[in-house]
C-alpha cells in the first residue's frame, strides 16, 4: 500500500516536472529558471522560395527575442499540424503559433489549446473557424487584395481594347487562404471587362514543379494563351520552364503575373520573363515574437494584423533587386 502510494506520488512529480521542464520554466530537475518564452510553431512546409524565407524570419526573430522556438514542419500535411500543435498543447508551451495549410478543420484542436489555456496565433493564412475566441489575431497579408491588384494591372493594360484576352491561372493548394482568395480578388477585379476570360485555371500546389508540368498540360490543351496569371513566382518560374520548352516567349508571347516577389521571381521580372508581380511579404517573423510576448503577458491584441506591401513592375524589379533581402 505504501510502496503504491509512493509511487504514485513519484510518478505524478514526474510529470509536473517534465510538463515544466517542457514549458521552459522551473526546471524541478536543476531548480533553474530559464524565464524564456516557449513558442510552438507548425509551418506549412518548405514549398516556396516564399515559404524558406518566411521560415527564415521566424527562426531568425525568436532567436533575436530571446524565444524558444519549438518548430515543426508539416510538410504540406494537416494530419501533421495537427499532430504538431496536439503535441505543442501536451508539452504546456506558452504560445502556439501556426500557419494552417488549408482553411478548414481546425476547429477541435484550437478548442483543445483553448481548454488548455494556450493562446493560438495564426499566421500568414486564415481559418474558416466562426468561433473567433479560438485565437488571439491573424497576421499576414490581404490575399483578395494581392489578387485585386493583379487582376487591376492586367485591366489597364488592355484599356480601350476589346479583342479577347485569354488568361491561364494556376492555382495554390486548392482549399489554402491564399489560393481562395487571390482567386477571388483577380476574378472581381476583370469581371468588368467581357473580353478578359480565364479560359483555365487549374492547381500547380504552390510549388515549381507542379507549376511546370500543370502548364505543360495546359499548353498542349489550350492553343491561345495571351496572360498566365499565376498565384505565387514559384509555379510561375516552372510555368517558364514549361513556355520556353514549347518554343515560346515567356513575357513576350504570354504576359505573366506573379504573386510573392521573391528573389528568383523578381530576378526573372527584371529580365523580362515576368510582366508583374504582387508582392506578399513573407518577413512576418519579427511582428510574429512581439505579438507572442503580449499574448502571453495577458494583453489584449488587435484581431487582424495586415503585412505591408507592394508591386513590381519590370523596372521596379530591376531597382529593387540590389537590395532584396530574400
Ligand atoms: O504566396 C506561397 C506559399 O501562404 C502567402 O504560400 C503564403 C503562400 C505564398 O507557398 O508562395
Amino acid at each position: 500500500m505504501r510502496v503504491k502510494m509512493m509511487a504514485a506520488a513519484l510518478t505524478g512529480l514526474l510529470a509536473v516536472s517534465a510538463l515544466a521542464g517542457c514549458g521552459g520554466k522551473d526546471d524541478a530537475g536543476s531548480g533553474k529558471d530559464d524565464g524564456k518564452l516557449v513558442l510552438g510553431f507548425s509551418q506549412v512546409g518548405a514549398e516556396s522560395g516564399w515559404r524558406t524565407a518566411n521560415t527564415n524570419s521566424i527562426q531568425t526573430a525568436a532567436a533575436d527575442a530571446g524565444i524558444e522556438l519549438k518548430f515543426s514542419d508539416a510538410q504540406g500535411k494537416q494530419e501533421k499540424q495537427i499532430e504538431a500543435i496536439r503535441s505543442f498543447i501536451t508539452q504546456k508551451v506558452d504560445v502556439i503559433a501556426f500557419s494552417p495549410v488549408v482553411t478548414s478543420g481546425w476547429d477541435s484542436v484550437l478548442k483543445d489549446a483553448k481548454d488548455a489555456g494556450i493562446p493560438v496565433i495564426l499566421t500568414d493564412r486564415a481559418v474558416d473557424s466562426q468561433d473567433k475566441s479560438l485565437y488571439k489575431t491573424f497576421l499576414g497579408s490581404d490575399f483578395v487584395k494581392e489578387g485585386t491588384e493583379a487582376g487591376n494591372w492586367l485591366v489597364k493594360q488592355n484599356e480601350g481594347k476589346t479583342t479577347p484576352v485569354n488568361v491561364v491561372e494556376l492555382q495554390g493548394t486548392v482549399g489554402a487562404a491564399p489560393a481562395i482568395d487571390r482567386q477571388k480578388g483577380f476574378a472581381e477585379a476583370i469581371k468588368a471587362n467581357p473580353n478578359i476570360t480565364v479560359v483555365k485555371s487549374q492547381s500547380g500546389n504552390f510549388t515549381r514543379a507542379e507549376g511546370k508540368t500543370v502548364m505543360e498540360g495546359i499548353l498542349q490543351s489550350t492553343p491561345k494563351i495571351d496572360v498566365l496569371y499565376a498565384h505565387n513566382d514559384d509555379m510561375g518560374l516552372g510555368a517558364i520552364e514549361a513556355i520556353e520548352a514549347a518554343g515560346k516567349k515567356p513575357g513576350k508571347d504570354i504576359t505573366i503575373i506573379t504573386v510573392d516577389a521573391v528573389k528568383d521571381g523578381m530576378t526573372a521580372l527584371a529580365d523580362g520573363k515576368i510582366n508583374f508581380i504582387v508582392e506578399c511579404s513573407p518577413l512576418l517573423g519579427p511582428q510574429l515574437m512581439d505579438l507572442a510576448k503580449k499574448v502571453h503577458a495577458g494583453e489584449t491584441v488587435e484581431p487582424r494584423i495586415l503585412t505591408e506591401e507592394t508591386t513590381f513592375t519590370q523596372e521596379q524589379a530591376k531597382a529593387a533587386l540590389p537590395d532584396r533581402k530574400y
